[in-house]
C-alpha cells in the first residue's frame, strides 16, 4: 500500500531544513512544485522547480492572500487515485496529481506573541496553507501530508523507498488535522479577546456570533450585574439550546446551567425511566423506576430539603402521576422529551414552574471551556469506555475485595457507577435499589465527600452501595463508608495505596470492584 512519491507540492513559511529536504527529494527523482518564497529558495539551490503560478496560469495576488487557492492545485491534491473516474477526470483536465504535500503555516501565534498590531496578526492568518493541509490529510489514501520539519527525514526515506505506507499516511493526516485545529483555536481565541463588538451591549466578542446564532438575551448571567445571552449552535442536534418552553417565566442563565446538568444525569441510565433533580449543577437525587412517577418519588426522597427549588429532568415522557407529584414541590424547571396528555395542564397549575420540551440528549460530541487567553476542548465523557484496565460494564470490573456481589447488589453498583459522574468531583454516591440515597460532591478531598454522602444518607447508608468517581488515595474515606454499613463499593482503583483500601474492605467483609476507568466531572 505504498504510494511512490513522484511529485511534491512544497509551500513552507519556516524554511528550516528545506534545503536538505528538496535536495533529497530531487535526488530521489521527485518533481517539485512550489510557492513564491519556497520556489525561490529551491531555484537558488539550482534545482528544477515549477512555480505554482506557472501551474495555475494565475498570478499570486492580493499580497499573497491568493497563491495556492486554485483548482489546478486542489484537484491535484484531492483526486482519489483508487477511483478510475477521478483518474480519468484529472487526465481530461490535464491536472497532474501530487503524492506529497509539505506545508507549514504562517506563524500566527508567534506574531501575536510578538506584540504585532491587529492588521499584522490578521495577515498572518493562513488560509491557503490549512486548505492544502486539510485537503491532503483528507485524501491520505492517495497523498502524504507533512506539516512538521521533524518528519522531513521520514519523507526523504519514503521518497527513496517507494513511498509512505497507508498507516504512515494516516498517522501524518491525523497529525495534520490536529495542527490545523490547534491553529484555528489560536485564531478564534485571539479574535475573541481582541476583536470585540459591543454594539449589542453584551460586550461579547463578535466571533461568538460568527460561530453561533444568538437565540435570546437573558435577563442577566450568574449574578444580576453580568450581561448574558444564549447562543445556539447552527450545526448538529438542537439540544437544550433549542428546547421549547411551554409555560413559566423566562429561563435564566442559572436555569440553563442546571437544566443541562439535569439532562446529563437523566440520560445516563439507558432506557430505564430516570429522573434527576439538580441544584447548583449537582444532583440532589437520581433514580430509576418501574415508571417515571416512581423514579421521581425515589429521586426526591434522596434529599427532599435540597430538592426545594430544584431542576428536574427525565429521559421519558412525564406522566400525569409524576406531574401531580411535582406540582406539590417548588420546582424551578422541568425538562422532558415529552409529556403525556394532561400532564402539562397539571404542572401549569404552578405559576412559576418553567416547563420545557427538549429532544433527547445526543451522546458524544465535543465540549468547550474557556480559560483566560484560551479555550479548552475535549470529547464529552461517555460510558462503555472499555479500556485495557477495565471499563464501565460490570462484566469488565475486577473483584478487589470481599465476596462476589449478588445480582441485586451488582445492579445497584452499576446504577451507582453511572449516577456518580453526574456529581462534581470529588464525588461519592450511595445508592440502594436503583436510587441515590446520599451524595457527597464538590469537596476538595474524598474523605469529606464520603462523610457528606453518609451524613445525607442517614440510616439509609447501612446496606447501601457506594461509588467513587475516581480512586481512593487512602483508606480513610472508604473506612467512613464501611463504618456506616455500606455493603459494596465500586471505584476505579489504581492508587499506590490500593492495598490499604482492599485490606479495610476485606476486614469488613465488604465487596469492592475496580472499574479501571474513572469519570471526573469538574
Ligand atoms: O495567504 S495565504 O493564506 N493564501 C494562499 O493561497 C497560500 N498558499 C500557501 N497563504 C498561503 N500559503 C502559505 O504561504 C503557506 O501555508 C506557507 O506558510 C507560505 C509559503 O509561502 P512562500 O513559499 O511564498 O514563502
Amino acid at each position: 500500500d505504498r504510494i511512490p512519491i513522484k511529485r511534491a507540492l512544497v509551500s513552507v513559511y519556516d524554511k528550516t531544513g528545506l534545503e536538505e529536504l528538496v535536495r533529497g527529494l530531487h535526488d530521489a527523482g521527485v518533481e517539485l512544485v512550489s510557492t513564491g518564497g519556497s520556489a525561490a529558495l529551491i531555484d537558488g539551490l539550482g534545482l528544477p522547480v515549477t512555480k505554482v503560478e506557472d501551474l495555475t496560469g494565475f498570478p499570486e495576488c492580493l499580497d499573497g492572500r491568493v497563491k495556492t487557492l486554485h483548482p489546478r492545485v486542489h484537484a491535484g491534491i484531492l483526486a482519489d487515485r483508487r477511483l478510475p473516474d477521478h483518474v480519468r477526470q484529472l487526465s481530461d483536465l490535464e491536472v497532474a496529481p501530487f503524492d506529497l504535500v509539505v506545508v507549514n503555516l504562517y506563524p500566527f501565534a508567534a506574531t501575536v506573541a510578538s506584540g504585532a498590531g491587529v492588521q499584522d496578526c490578521i495577515e498572518k492568518i493562513d488560509i491557503g496553507g490549512p486548505t492544502m493541509v486539510r485537503a491532503a490529510a483528507k485524501n491520505h489514501a492517495s497523498v502524504a501530508i507533512v506539516t512538521d520539519g521533524a518528519d522531513y527525514a521520514k519523507a526523504l526515506e519514503a521518497a527513496r523507498d517507494g513511498g509512505f505506507t497507508r498507516a504512515e499516511r494516516e498517522a501524518l493526516a491525523a497529525k495534520a488535522f490536529v495542527h490545523t485545529a490547534t491553529y484555528d483555536v489560536q485564531v478564534a481565541s485571539w479574535m475573541g479577546s481582541v476583536v470585540t463588538d459591543t454594539s449589542e451591549g453584551t460586550g461579547f466578542p463578535s466571533w461568538v456570533g460568527a460561530t453561533w446564532d444568538k437565540a435570546a438575551v437573558l435577563r442577566y448571567g450568574e449574578n444580576p450585574h453580568q450581561p448574558a445571552a444564549l447562543y445556539r449552535s447552527g450545526h448538529g442536534p438542537g439540544g437544550l439550546a433549542a428546547a421549547q418552553q411551554l409555560h413559566g417565566k423566562e429561563m435564566s442563565y442559572n436555569n440553563y446551567v442546571d437544566t443541562d446538568a439535569a439532562r446529563r444525569a437523566a440520560y445516563d441510565h439507558g432506557d430505564a425511566p430516570t429522573v434527576a433533580i439538580i441544584k447548583h449543577a449537582n444532583p440532589c437525587g437520581i433514580a430509576v423506576g418501574a415508571d417515571v412517577a416512581e423514579a421521581h418519588r425515589r429521586a426526591h426522597e434522596c434529599d427532599p430539603v435540597s430538592a426545594f427549588g430544584g431542576v428536574i429532568a427525565t429521559n421519558v415522557e412525564v406522566s400525569v402521576e409524576m406531574a401531580e407529584q411535582v406540582a406539590e414541590i417548588f420546582t424551578e424547571v422541568i425538562v422532558a422529551p415529552g409529556y403525556d396528555a394532561g400532564a402539562v395542564e397539571v404542572l401549569q397549575g404552578k405559576k412559576n414552574i418553567r416547563i420545557l420540551v427538549a429532544e433527547p440528549l445526543a451522546q458524544g460530541g465535543v465540549e468547550m471551556r474557556p480559560i483566560s487567553g484560551g479555550l479548552l476542548l475535549q470529547h464529552v465523557d461517555r460510558f462503555q469506555a472499555a479500556s485495557d484496565q477495565g471499563g464501565d460494564d460490570p462484566q469488565r470490573w475486577t473483584l478487589a475485595a470481599g465476596p462476589v456481589a449478588d445480582e441485586q447488589t451488582l445492579a445497584d453498583l452499576a446504577f451507582a457507577w453511572r449516577a456518580v459522574r453526574a456529581a462534581k468531583s470529588n464525588a461519592i454516591l450511595l445508592a440502594s435499589g436503583g436510587a441515590s440515597v446520599g451524595i457527597g460532591m464538590g469537596q476538595v478531598n474524598r474523605v469529606d465527600s464520603c462523610r457528606l454522602a453518609v451524613t445525607r444518607a442517614g440510616d439509609r447508608a447501612a446496606g447501601s452501595v457506594a461509588a467513587s468517581d475516581a480512586f481512593f488515595p487512602f483508606a480513610d474515606g472508604p473506612q467512613i463508608l464501611l463504618d456506616a454499613g455500606v455493603k459494596a463499593i465500586v471505584q476505579p482503583g489504581g492508587s499506590v495505596r490500593d492495598d490499604e483500601t482492599i485490606a479495610a474492605c476485606q476486614a469488613a467483609g465488604v465487596t469492592m470492584y475496580f472499574t479501571g476507568t474513572r469519570h471526573f466531572a469538574h
